[in-house]
């Protein structure tokens, strides 16, 4: 059986000996012209008067393009369509594309789109997502979930702890920024190759930009150099420049953002300002809990309203909250419009409920981790939602009592207490910290996924499937889901591309369902065509077609083995259909956002991380000295490569909570638009000592193979790497008083907090 194996990924040898194909790898064709975007420099203005003779006397320049030269709609957003692809006359942040410049090279394109001279009449800007709020301004509107009675739960509550907390958004940094190459074909076709999570979603709105029909784009997308979110909805301004200039020059036109531009226009993941209100017992006990929420959307809706949905259902994360009133806006900034980032809104949720536990243990003088245990989801009561979701697969105390055991969690905490009693300026810190993430995309008719599945008469196998391959296995997981169901091993079946033209209206590769959806499609297909082969070998070598099995790269029917091959020989020359499509809708769904209750998610994954740092309290450098993480991949499908999205999801999310700072300038500008002072972890900050398993365990949902999504979920393992910074920083004050700590917590967010305890504390 190839399932459940840890198989390398699919691209492992191409990736590392430089031979995977990405779009700018893919040979140009004669003519091809080179694109770049015109940006605004102001946050909010309207523009009255626009001078591009200078990028079109450039040297190399053969067309310039601006909103009135679209042929279709000015719009590539998703969902709601408030997002231009070209400022057609107002911009509202700086780096707002307003023209496209096409030129000989890609050089030429870049310098002459520096050239263009614009007048501006400013317009007073929103900046933060505080100042949104203030002034209500919002994308949507707000939304809000209440269960029970907060206000009367809350005073009767013997204690209560109240703040706020600011979490910054983050880059999603993908290697590979973001391209499309369109290349106009007969027929008002438009072919366009690019890196996108969404074909389907850069299919239409090219199709849209262009004036045309669906049936007349064709997009592909073999795989991309890391997505994380930004290519889910914003791949699509690419796209759509490309597009238009192909079709207006009549030539192949590519378009690559560099990295500081894809920085400056695309979106990132949401930054919240919280406000919060818990009333709880005095053994910690959570009664009331009431949070108010604020991102910083951008300029424009995007994605915003689903992320914020998912911070609603799961500021929850693994606790039961009785009487809540949560609440969640999305405050219109004069900044990027940000969307998706591996978490969805999800991290930014249940990062405010841990916060809220650190506080009630220390106002306690607790272990966090107990006052965690203590308002864990229950088995049999306390086991549902405040959306109404019943939680039926709650394995979360079990997860943690045996990380607790094999991490030594209790020894350890006394290990970091002695040592900080005789160090006075090193001090370490100690964090476990849980996760529940709910898997499904919260829109509802958003989870289905098709595939086609071909066996040639040779006995090998084509695979085609609506995900799109991103680094994080997909294509591994349905091959091995394919060659499991016709008893092959891995290499007899191939996948292919993602292509508009093979399967149609595709949902994107995203929420962590991908292998989910498309592993359920893909197995569709297959069993169509081994039932179909089945059927002929009893009809050829009798039998009850019940009893064929497949496997060894053979068919086994009625005491007969024919090698796989050469039953589909004669299949074929028996004229049996050897390829089948697939279709997989996930059931039991079903969302009312209105009263924002329902069942919006399949099942649940869970997991836990033990983080031990230790803390330079004169510089507020620090380190992470030993990580552990337990993970909960339900019947893993590939081990190996679940382990690796764990891995990568930690460090990822150590990043977003400590050194990676968005940083606008008053003029709206972010400042922070390359690796140069944007800081991502490198390979130094990873834990010497890393020890990452997964969690026994079946998925009681009939997932594929009885399997756990994995792409997203692990980004909140860090939580304890943060909530260990807080603790190394608390011990400070011998653990008196709370460190006021916001994310990300750089050297100088520490040496600030730890002011704070020491002020607090004389
Ligand atoms: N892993 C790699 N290597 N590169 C990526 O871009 N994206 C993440 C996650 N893991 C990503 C990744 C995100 S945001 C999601 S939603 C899932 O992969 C999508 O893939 P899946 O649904 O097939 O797990
Ligand atoms: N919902 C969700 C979504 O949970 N995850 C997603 O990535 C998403 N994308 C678009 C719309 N809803
Ligand atoms: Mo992942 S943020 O759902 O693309």
């Amino acid at each position: 059986t190839a399932v459940g194996l840890g198989k390398p990924h699919e691209s492992a040898a191409l990736h590392v000996l430089g031979q995977a194909t990405y779009t700018d790898d893919i040979p140009e064709l004669r003519g091809t012209l080179h694109a770049a975007l015109g940006l605004s420099s102001k946050p909010h203005a309207n523009i009255t008067a626009m001078d591009l003779d200078a990028v079109r006397a450039a040297p190399g320049v053969v067309a310039v393009y601006t909103a009135q030269d679209i042929p279709g709609t000015n719009d590539c957003g998703p969902i709601i369509h408030d997002d231009p692809i070209l400022s057609a006359g107002k911009v509202e942040y700086v780096g707002q594309p307003i023209f496209i410049v096409v030129a000989d090279t890609h050089d030429n394109a870049r310098r002459a789109a520096r050239r263009a001279s614009v007048t501006y009449e400013e317009l007073p800007a929103i900046l933060t997502p505080q100042a949104a709020k203030a002034a209500q301004s919002y994308v949507l509107p707000p939304m809000r979930l209440q269960r029970g009675d907060y206000q009367a739960a809350f005073e009767q509550a013997p204690r209560t702890v109240k703040g706020t907390l600011y979490v910054g958004g983050q880059e999603q940094f993908y290697l590979e920024g973001q391209i499309a190459y369109a290349i106009p074909q007969e027929q008002n076709g438009m072919q366009v190759l690019c890196s996108t999570q969404h074909p389907s979603e850069m299919q239409h709105v090219v199709a849209h930009a262009l004036g045309v029909h669906s049936h007349n784009v064709q997009v592909e997308c073999r795989r991309m150099g890391g997505g994380f979110g930004g290519k889910e909805s914003q791949s699509a301004l690419w796209c759509a420049a490309a597009a238009i200039a192909a079709k207006k020059s009549g030539r192949p036109v590519k378009l690559r953002a560099d990295r500081d531009d894809d920085m400056l226009v695309t979106g990132k993941r949401h930054c919240f300002y919280y406000e919060y209100e818990v009333g709880y017992g005095d053994d910690g006990k959570i009664i009331a809990a009431k949070v108010d929420m604020v991102s910083r959307a951008g300029y424009s809706a995007d994605l915003s309203g689903p992320v914020a949905t998912r911070a609603v259902c799961h500021f929850d994360n693994t606790y039961y909250l009785s009487d809540v009133d949560i609440r969640a806006a999305c405050g219109k900034t004069n900044t990027q419009s940000n969307t998706a980032f591996r978490g969805f809104g999800g991290p930014q949720g249940a990062i405010a409920i841990e916060y809220i536990i650190d506080e009630i243990a220390r106002d306690l003088g607790q272990d966090a981790y107990d006052i965690r245990r203590l308002n864990f989801y229950g088995k049999d009561e306390r086991n549902v939602t405040p959306y109404g979701q019943v939680i039926v697969d709650n394995v979360i105390a079990e997860l943690t009592a045996e990380l607790e055991q094999s991490s030594e969690y209790r020894a350890r905490r006394e290990a970091v207490a002695a040592y900080n009693a005789t160090s006075p300026l090193l001090k370490k810190g100690l964090a476990l910290t849980p996760l529940k993430f709910g898997i499904a995309f919260n829109v509802t008719h958003l989870n289905q996924a098709g595939a086609l599945v071909h066996v040639y008469v040779d006995g090998s196998v084509l695979v085609n499937h609506g995900g799109t391959e991103m680094g994080q296995g997909i294509n591994t997981k349905v091959l091995q889901v394919v060659a499991h169901e016709l008893g092959l091993d891995m290499e007899h079946v191939r996948i292919t591309a993602t292509d508009t033209s093979k399967v149609a209206n595709t949902s994107a590769t995203a929420a962590s369902t991908g292998a989910d959806l498309n592993g359920k499609a893909a197995q569709d297909a297959a069993r169509q065509i081994r039932e179909r082969l089945a059927a002929y070998a009893v009809k050829l070598y009798g039998g009850d077609t019940a009893e064929v099995l497949f496997f060894d790269n053979k068919i086994h029917v009625n005491g007969h083995t024919v090698p796989f091959p050469e039953l589909v020989q004669k299949a074929y020359l028996a004229r049996v259909q050897l390829w089948s499509d697939g279709f997989y809708a996930t059931p039991h769904l079903h969302w009312d956002p209105k009263t924002m209750n329902g069942h919006p998610f399949s099942y649940y994954a869970y997991g836990a991380a033990v983080s031990e740092v230790v803390v330079d309290t004169l510089t507020g450098e620090w380190k992470l000295l030993r990580a552990d993480a337990l993970y909960d991949a339900g019947q893993s499908l590939n081990p190996a490569i679940d382990i690796g999205q764990v891995e990568g999801a930690f460090i990822q999310g150590m990043g977003w909570l400590t050194t990676e700072q968005l940083w606008w300038n008053e003029g709206g500008k972010l400042m922070t638009h390359a690796p140069s002072t944007y800081k991502i972890p490198g390979v130094s900050d990873c834990p010497e000592d890393f020890r990452v398993r997964l969690f026994e365990n079946r998925n009681v949902e009939d997932s594929i193979h009885r399997s756990k999504a994995v792409g997203e979920p692990p980004l909140l393992l860090p939580f304890s790497v943060f909530f260990a910074i807080r603790d190394a920083i608390s011990s400070v004050g011998g653990h008196k008083v709370n460190p006021p700590l916001n994310a990300p917590a750089t050297s100088e967010e520490i040496l600030k907090a730890i002011a704070a305890v020491e002020a607090a504390v004389k």
